[in-house]
């Protein structure tokens, strides 16, 4: 049984609803289970800025899938969502990453853990702080919350969760 986190966005269309499918979808594949969700935040573009501002959500899963397993998982989920709600060759209307894995170190050609931005993002450490405030990034030792991006601007709390089921009741 390994702990995983991960964080998901969407900047297309109902963002929440976006959020909550694929949580529900993450939470009903064999071998997941979702233990935490954070609130969820609104956040400005990073990276290429030219778009919408983002809902995003950090989850924490409990699963016995490995990691490379997870990442087709998550695919799917965003290949599920994607098809229903965007136009052929559209935007992708949700993002599920693969944040950490237990304290595994892995580097293929598919799949970085820990991500290898997840230090710089503000959008990611934020959420992934209110569900896991003492963890430590497994290659350096360092705490999260020491992180300068923590600091950084344009991460807004956009609605409060208290648990899982909760969260799957949420509608824009
Ligand atoms: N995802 C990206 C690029 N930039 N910015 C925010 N605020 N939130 C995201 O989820 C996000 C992003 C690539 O996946
Ligand atoms: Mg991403
Ligand atoms: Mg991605």
């Amino acid at each position: 049984m390994s702990i995983a986190y991960l964080s998901i966005g969407s900047n297309i269309g109902d963002r929440l609803q976006h959020l909550v499918g694929a949580v529900q979808a993450l939470h009903s594949h064999d071998g997941v289970e979702v233990l935490a969700v954070s609130s969820v935040y609104e956040t400005k573009p990073v990276g290429y800025t030219d778009q919408a501002d983002f809902l995003n959500v950090t989850v924490c899963v409990e699963t016995v899938v490995s990691a490379h397993e997870l990442l087709v998982a998550c695919q799917k989920v965003e290949q599920e969502l994607g098809r229903v709600r965007t136009i052929r060759w559209g935007p992708r209307t949700v993002d599920l990453d693969i944040l950490l894995y237990s304290n595994d170190n892995i580097e293929t050609e598919s799949l970085v853990v820990p991500h290898p931005r997840l230090c710089e993002r503000a959008f990611v450490l934020i959420p992934l702080l209110e569900i896991a405030p003492t963890i430590t990034h497994p290659v350096t030792g360092k705490l999260f919350s020491e992180e300068a991006a923590v600091r950084d601007s344009g991460v807004v709390l956009w609605k409060k969760v208290n648990g899982v089921k909760d969260f799957l009741q949420l509608k824009e």
